[in-house]
């Protein structure tokens, strides 16, 4: 069988702005890394993703083989990564507050870096929050990889489900920290993403209908939703110790507590002292919606992606603007089957 990666890859890669010279040492890593799996990912069921690749369904969830969460970036962890017990792994699916939640945890675990000088140097000032938290994904692409200081806590996000991740994570007794959001709202929220990636390569317009049908049948990146979702929930009433399972509407409607909650859990609880001198507050509007988007404006961050694709309107319930009383009603009859039993809500 032969592998559509070629022309996969020289479209979206396109779309993604990956041919920037910083890019290049990834894409040549995730060349040889596509290459070394391909014998083992071409026999796999395969689909369409969103923006027109080739998807392969492994261990349960759909991948692409050719942006760096790819199949073969997934097969790669699995074989390679080491975790450290010290390591916080902050977990999404695309599109759940995986900005904003690594800015928040970024913020937490270098308060005391930042905040003995100037505010104003912060990095989330001028970075956008995927270049200071790096995905594991990506990480395994660079030559050297970019975490900052070996002596300090590894901050990493993940996109893989709970039971892909590398056994060194599991078996290494690190935190992960996971959130999730209304799946209406994930799927609007990636609707508008991949237009405004296609938008800005005038590639043809993804229609909602599309992305619903797409999204409903599971099929997309790290897809399906509910799975994944049920994954990690059930690993976190399994593991609370390790496992910390949060919303994105929880964190919006009383994002202090949660900010003191994630504190607590990743071993960087606030003082007193700090919590009566506004820490908190302080990390909460450093994190905030019209602050990160303010900075991020322009731009691009590392993996080529616009800086400012990462914020649009940053709401609750922005899906009740979007879809059709038919494709809410779909959803919520897959979400109460899927979610049966469980006590998660949005
Ligand atoms: P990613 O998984 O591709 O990194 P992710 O950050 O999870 O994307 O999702 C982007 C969403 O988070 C956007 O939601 P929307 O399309 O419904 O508006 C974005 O606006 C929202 N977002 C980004 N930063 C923040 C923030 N600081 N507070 C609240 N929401 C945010």
């Amino acid at each position: 069988m032969s592998v559509s990666t070629t022309s996969d890859a020289s479209s979206l890669s396109s779309i993604l702005g990956l041919c920037i010279e910083d890019h290049e040492v990834e894409k040549a890593n995730l060349a040889l890394i596509v290459d070394r799996y391909k014998e083992s990912f071409t026999s796999l069921p395969q689909g369409k993703g969103w923006l027109g690749e080739t998807l392969y369904l492994y261990q349960g969830y759909w991948y692409p083989s050719i942006t760096f969460i790819s199949i073969a970036t997934v097969m790669a962890l699995q074989d390679t990564f080491q975790a450290k017990p010290t390591d916080i792994y902050l977990v999404t699916q695309p599109k759940s507050g995986t900005t904003w939640i690594k800015a928040l945890a970024f913020a937490i675990v270098n308060r005391t870096r930042y905040n003995n000088k100037c505010l104003v140097t912060h990095p989330l000032l001028t970075i956008n929050p995927h270049d200071c938290v790096p995905f594991i994904e990506n990480e395994i692409l660079r030559s050297k990889p970019t975490y900052m200081d070996e002596n300090s806590t590894r901050l990493f996000a993940t996109h893989m489900p709970y039971n892909s991740l590398p056994q060194s994570i599991l078996d290494s007794g690190c935190r992960l920290v996971y959130m999730c959001r209304n799946p209406k709202d994930v799927l609007v929220s990636m609707f508008h993403f991949v237009n405004k990636l296609k938008g800005d390569f005038s590639h043809d317009v993804l229609k909602l209908e599309d992305a619903f049908e797409k999204f409903s049948k599971g099929i997309g990146s790290c897809y399906p939703y509910w799975d994944h979702v049920k994954g990690y929930y059930k690993a976190s009433l399994e593991h609370p110790t390790r496992i910390l399972f949060l919303t994105y509407e929880n964190m919006k409607m009383d994002t202090a507590n949660n900010v003191k909650r994630l504190a607590d859990f990743i071993g960087y609880p606030f003082t007193k002292e700090e919590e009566d001198n506004g820490v908190v507050q302080e990390i909460v509007s450093l994190c905030s919606f019209k602050s990160l988007s303010d900075v991020n404006k322009h731009g691009k961050i590392v993996s080529g992606v616009p800086s400012h694709a990462f914020f649009r309107e940053g709401e609750v319930e922005d899906w009740k603007k979007h879809l059709t009383k038919e494709m809410t009603h779909i959803l919520d009859e897959i979400t109460k089957e899927k979610f049966h039993g469980l006590d998660i809500s949005f």
